[in-house]
């Protein structure tokens, strides 16, 4: 069943993959992996998205000029030859070379570019009504409907392309096609832990991605966040963003539970695996406040070889980082009740699904 061939690789192909290890840290690896079928479409599919991401991110990039880039890049993946100069980006150079990928777009199977063209529409658009929206009428993401709105456009519309090419592939249940709503939990989770993780990076760049709704209960001003003073306030405020992300435990898990191939049930638990694991370094950690804090190699590995086995050892990775959450947990907390409950759940959920002797 194995997977990358480099023997009989053209070269624009072995340039994709050069791409896709330039530009992920988790994703590379475990893409590689794939199903021989789904390996090709899935590199292309996250080379798009990276594409439309790197746009999205650059901030030296006037609106006027992202929002069209942002809106016809599903247009912008067919032309012959497109290159990209005017990025400042750290993936700059995806976009400068990006008809390598055009070109092996060309060549995989009609449903599945038809699934990553879908999806790059539907993104690019999602991306440029937020950035329309948080320059010119208002300051950042008010409720959490508009959070989780922004999470379906840039993870959530993920999760629906991989779900299609896995059932269209046969390598995913079809059944998963009729839950849309265990797919979209599958992507609110990692794009929740991602926006959780990087709020101090986010804030140096000029953006926001924690909804008003909830960081206005902790503390008056969104800077005060990053002030010192209001260390605790803080403290509080990114609990109830991991409490948020936490809801969506259930779904995950049943999804995951839906996977009828390895390779496929690797991609999707691995990345899952790393985000609960993440969650909780993130809880109640006062260094969130002052750089990005990254899981250790060691406990990344661990995941990794507990994540691609079966349902079981990644319930127990979960069981095992939601306990920690749960130690951790502080009376002081506003949320201290709704955490414990929430946690309590899902120890529960887990422990019905395998009831410990
Ligand atoms: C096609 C594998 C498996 C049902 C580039 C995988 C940015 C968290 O913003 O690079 O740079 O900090 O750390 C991935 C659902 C998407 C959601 C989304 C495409 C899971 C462009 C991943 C990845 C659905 C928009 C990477 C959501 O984080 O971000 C493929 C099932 C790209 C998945 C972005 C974020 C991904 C993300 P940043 P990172
Ligand atoms: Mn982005
Ligand atoms: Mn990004
Ligand atoms: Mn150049
Ligand atoms: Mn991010
Ligand atoms: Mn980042």
């Amino acid at each position: 069943v194995h997977r990358r061939d480099p023997s009989t690789e053209s070269e624009t192909l072995a340039e994709c993959f050069r791409f896709l290890n330039l530009t992920s840290r988790s994703f590379s690896a475990v893409i590689q992996e794939l199903n021989h079928e789904l390996l090709v479409p899935i590199t292309l599919f996250y080379l798009v998205l990276r594409g439309l991401d790197t746009i999205e991110d650059d901030m030296h990039i006037p609106l006027d000029k992202k929002i069209p880039l942002l809106r016809n890049f599903h247009n912008t993946m067919d032309i012959d030859g497109w290159q990209f100069h005017e990025s400042k980006e750290k993936d700059r150079e995806l976009l400068e070379k990006f008809d390598v990928v055009i070109t092996e777009l060309k060549k995989i199977k009609k449903p599945y570019y038809d699934i990553i063209k879908d999806m790059t529409i539907k993104m690019g658009n999602g991306m440029a009504d937020y950035a329309e929206n948080s320059e010119m009428i208002k300051n950042g993401v008010q409720t959490i409907d508009e959070y989780e709105l922004y999470c379906h456009y840039v993870a959530g519309l993920v999760g629906e392309g991989l779900t299609r090419l896995f059932v269209s592939s046969e390598l995913g249940n079809p059944k998963l096609a009729e839950r849309p709503s265990l797919t979209e939990s599958m992507g609110q989770f990692l794009q929740k832990t991602n926006i959780i993780r990087d709020l101090h990076e986010d804030w140096q760049d000029g953006r926001r991605w924690y909804p008003k709704e909830i960081w206005s209960k902790h503390v008056d001003k969104w800077d005060d966040l990053f002030d010192p003073k209001h260390r605790e306030q803080a403290i509080n405020c990114i609990s109830e963003m991991v409490l948020d992300a936490l809801k969506h435990t259930e779904e995950c898990l049943f999804y995951m539970a839906g996977m009828r191939e390895q390779s496929v049930f690797n991609f999707v638990a691995i990345p899952q695996g790393m985000a609960i694991a993440t969650l909780e370094l993130l809880f109640r950690n006062p260094d969130v406040l002052e750089r990005n804090v990254k899981i250790t190699k060691g406990d990344a590995c661990q995941i990794m070889v507990e994540s691609t086995q079966n349902l079981f050892t990644i319930c127990e990775v979960f069981r095992r980082y939601i306990r920690r959450i749960h130690a951790k947990n502080d009376p002081r907390d506003p949320n201290y009740l709704n955490i414990s409950v929430r946690c309590a759940k899902i120890e529960q959920f887990i422990e019905t699904l395998y009831p410990r002797q």
